[in-house]
């Protein structure tokens, strides 16, 4: 393989010589991974279903799925299974993904906006969206980044304006959602995120110690112990100068934070790059796959050995081990030693059990029952399966391999119906491949016999997830593919195109999978994850005493100015259809101005906003709800204030004027 840019000639690549190193890089890893140590006879061929394939093949496969436009399905049903294609069956007994006007959603979804950073509420099956709350971005529709207390809060949170953010994940009770709190990761900026679902507004961001790029996040089962998030990217530890380009001196980092303060706990120092977490359904392991070993920093490095290492964390342990101040402190945050030599990892009880499977798997989700650990291959077409009981019982960690069925290639992510398949996206092969778990088990390794039948999707799946699929009881029915690449599924918009999430109908496990709609996702969600609509109760007005003492109820009488100093005053004023307490206020220029506003409607939907031209301010205000926002009057002038919320037959006449004095002093 050749990490140059540059052919033989020393000339840049030109288009297609780019495509051919990167198939030729991807065939020089797939061709080793299929264990985690190689057989003695590397043959360079897969049999699966009685068809011998080169990996070349399978690569070019993949590849043309992507490439031919309109040509869908043409990578086959690699594997067995029924030959289900992308169009409707006639007299399908499928349900009507669409939802009639008027009529509600059976289910929520939410999805991460990835670097858009924000997350995006989705009904299913309908696909509709629903709302967006920002979280690491600001967004003006909600006011978010434009009141005072949001913005404090971000710039608490590092003062960034963007955030990348992959797992959403929704607080449990008795391991079912209990439809209350909603956690991401920021993976950009080391960062967790918690959404308050019963107004769908971000109220807390952490910015976690000692970490950068929390990818994995993850809450402890069964009852939101903790929210877990893993630091993928190994740095120094401190990061403070030392130890810049010595990079065996790096670690990342396992985080804990408690779900109601949003402290950092603490943490534990491991080898590898930390990936993906998932919690078995019983508080004792959170399980993480990992990659790069090698502790590599360039691809080649990180891609040179044949195995690593998936890391089971017994939180017990830890938390013993930090009670027992068995810990470095750094930057205020207890840093337990988990890494292969440490002391702690030796002998029969280990606070991290490492796990070999084949090199840089992907992702790790627990199923269910909370039996299995699924850790997708990524490089490797199999899915290793965890035993999760035998973690604490077996001495030799090779034993906890339940199975390894072949599954295809590219294996990123797998979800579940609750009656014991297992669905895992292929990047690779463009597809997404049900599959029986204890047929898997009882299969030797290797074997494709588990593999019940494949769905091509289009093109390029990460996540998959089925509704309701991380509680203990999924219930089936519906499948998202979240695809990386739409390539010629939409209306060309420009060379950046949109993902394609696309929904499959699954039923109750027992039926053909059937592909029902394309949805155009704006860049780039990762994961998402539905909770049936009965576990949610969200407010439809604000409950003023939920920020009593710290903001005021401002009523129409009470509206005023005072002056709090030589250059500061307070506005205070009420908003209703279709007026503001105040008609008009009056400063001078150069005050500091804190204005606080109140929508003292309790009528559902009746929003009012506040635009000040020229000083960059808009809140929105729901019913019952107050909103701060304090900005400087720098120039003399009469500046007219505007409702944004088209909120009655005289919206737009629902206006106050701020008058700036000139200051002659
Ligand atoms: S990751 Cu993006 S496809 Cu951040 Cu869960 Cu796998
Ligand atoms: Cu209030 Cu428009």
């Amino acid at each position: 393989m050749t990490d140059d840019t540059t052919d033989a000639d020393g000339d840049a690549l030109d288009p297609d010589e780019v495509v051919e190193r990167h198939e030729n890089q991807l065939d020089d890893l797939l061709a080793e991974v299929d264990e985690p140590t190689p057989a003695e006879d590397d043959s360079t061929t897969l049999e699966l279903a009685g068809l011998e394939l080169s990996r070349r093949d399978f690569v070019k496969a993949g590849a043309a799925t992507g490439a031919m436009a309109g040509l869908a399905g043409c990578s086959g049903n690699i594997g067995g299974g029924s030959n289900n294609t992308t169009s409707s069956p006639s007299g399908s007994s499928t349900p009507d993904h669409k939802v009639a006007p008027g009529e509600h959603d059976e289910y929520y979804g939410f999805w991460s906006g990835g670097q858009s950073g924000e997350i995006r509420v989705i009904g299913i099956p309908s696909m509709r969206e629903l709302m967006r709350v920002p979280v690491f971005n600001t967004e003006a529709g909600r006011g978010y980044g434009y009141d005072d207390q949001t913005t404090e809060m971000l710039e608490e949170a590092g003062d960034l304006t963007w955030g990348d953010n992959h797992h959403p994940v929704l607080s449990e009770t008795d391991g079912d959602y209990d439809g209350e709190y909603l956690w991401v990761n920021d993976k950009a900026n080391g960062r967790i995120a918690r959404v308050n679902l019963k107004y769908f507004e971000t109220d807390a961001i952490t910015n976690v110690p000692n970490t950068q790029a929390i990818h994995g996040c993850s809450v402890q089962s069964p009852d939101t112990g903790y929210v877990f998030g893993n630091g993928e990217f190994r740095t120094p530890l401190p990061n403070d100068g030392r130890d810049l380009d010595n990079p065996d001196e790096y670690v990342s980092l396992f985080s804990a934070i408690d779900p109601e303060t949003m402290e950092t706990e603490w943490q534990v120092k491991v080898d590898g790059n930390l990936d993906i977490v998932d919690t078995d359904k019983d508080g004792r392991w959170a399980i993480s796959s990992a990659y790069n070993d090698e502790g590599g920093v360039t691809v080649s490095e990180m891609t040179r050995d044949d195995r690593d290492f998936v890391k089971a964390f017994d939180v017990p342990a830890i938390e013993e081990a930090v009670e027992a101040g068995e810990y470095e402190e750094v930057n205020g945050v207890p840093v337990v030693d988990g890494t292969q030599d440490s002391s702690l990892n030796q002998g029969d009880s280990p606070i991290v059990r490492y796990i070999p499977t084949p090199k840089s798997p992907h992702c790790v989700e627990v199923g269910p029952n909370g039996d299995y650990a699924f850790v997708a291959g990524k490089l490797s077409p199999t899915v290793t399966i965890i035993d999760i009981d035998a973690l604490d019982s077996s001495s030799d960690p090779e034993d906890v391999v339940a199975g390894r069925p072949k599954v295809g290639l590219g294996p990123l992510h797998t979800t579940f119906d609750g009656n014991g398949h297992a669905y895992t996206s292929l990047f690779i092969d463009s597809q997404a491949v049900k599959w029986d778990i204890e047929a898997a088990v009882e299969a030797e390794q290797g074997s494709t016999d588990p593999v019940i039948e494949k769905q091509d999707v289009h093109y390029n799946p990460g996540h998959i997830q089925a509704v309701e699929a991380m509680t203990t009881d999924p219930d089936g029915e519906w499948l998202v593919s979240l695809n990386k690449l739409s390539k010629d599924r939409f209306l060309p918009v420009g060379p950046i195109h949109p993902d394609n999430d696309q929904l499959i109908h699954i039923g109750q496990g027992e039926k053909e999978m059937e592909l029902v709609a394309d949805h155009p996702a704006y860049p780039e969600p990762h994961d998402c994850v539905f909770a049936h609509r009965d576990k949610l109760d969200p407010a439809t007005t604000w409950d003023k005493s939920d920020y009593e003492g710290e903001k005021e109820f401002v009523t129409q009488e009470n509206s005023r100015v005072e002056r709090t100093g030589e250059r500061s005053v307070d506005v205070k004023t009420s908003s209703m259809r279709s007026e503001y307490g105040l008609k008009d206020f009056t400063v001078k220029e150069g005050d500091e101005v804190t204005l606080t506003v109140t929508n003292i409607e309790g009528v559902r939907d009746v929003i009012h906003g506040v635009a000040i031209p020229d000083h960059d301010v808009h809140l929105s205000i729901a019913p019952q709800d107050t909103r701060e926002a304090t900005f400087t009057a720098d120039e003399p002038g009469v500046y007219w204030i505007y409702c944004t919320y088209f909120c009655s037959a005289l919206h737009l006449e629902m206006r106050s004027r701020m008058l700036v004095e000139p200051r002659d002093d």
